[in-house]
């Protein structure tokens, strides 16, 4: 099944300069990026995007990082993305991620972690939709 996901390249890998490194490993998982802006968020526009969080301890450090600096937000499409992009980013500790991952090779701890992707299809739409109006989306 073809599915659409949303990615975020993230302020602590932005800073590193590391976009390219991992959109090329994207792109060699087989995903094709069909839509991307850089952008750097508020405090606020990054509380929207995580508002499912917002009874979690981490939410306003979470918030605060993410709005850090800039980030590179992409909508990735292939088969079975949402998964398969979830796979190739590796556990969110990248202590527990596995070798071969973003994560495992970019992340800096729990939190600068390089990287966000969708994981269910209602939230890749509500994600997608935070970003990116139909026109900007060319598949
Ligand atoms: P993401 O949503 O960014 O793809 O990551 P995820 O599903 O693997 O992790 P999630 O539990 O949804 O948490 C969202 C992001 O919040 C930060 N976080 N900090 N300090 C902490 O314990 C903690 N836990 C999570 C991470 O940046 C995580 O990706
Ligand atoms: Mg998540």
């Amino acid at each position: 099944m073809i599915q659409r996901t949303l990615s975020i390249i993230k302020p602590d890998a932005t800073a590193r300069n590391l976009d390219g490194a991992i959109l090329a490993m994207i792109q060699e998982a087989g995903l094709r990026v069909v839509a991307m802006k850089r952008l750097h968020l508020s405090c606020e526009q990054a509380g929207g995007f995580y508002a499912v969080h917002k009874e979690r301890p981490f939410y306003n450090d979470l918030c605060a990082f993410m709005s850090s600096g800039p980030v590179v937000v992409s909508v990735l499409e292939g088969e079975d993305a949402i998964a398969k992009y979830r796979t190739l980013m590796g556990a969110t500790n990248p202590e527990k991620a596995e070798d071969g991952t973003i994560r495992k090779r970019f992340a800096q701890n729990i939190e600068a972690n390089s990287v966000h992707g969708s994981d269910a299809p209602e939230t890749a739409a509500f994600e997608i939709a935070y970003f990116f109006n139909a026109l900007e989306i060319v598949g």
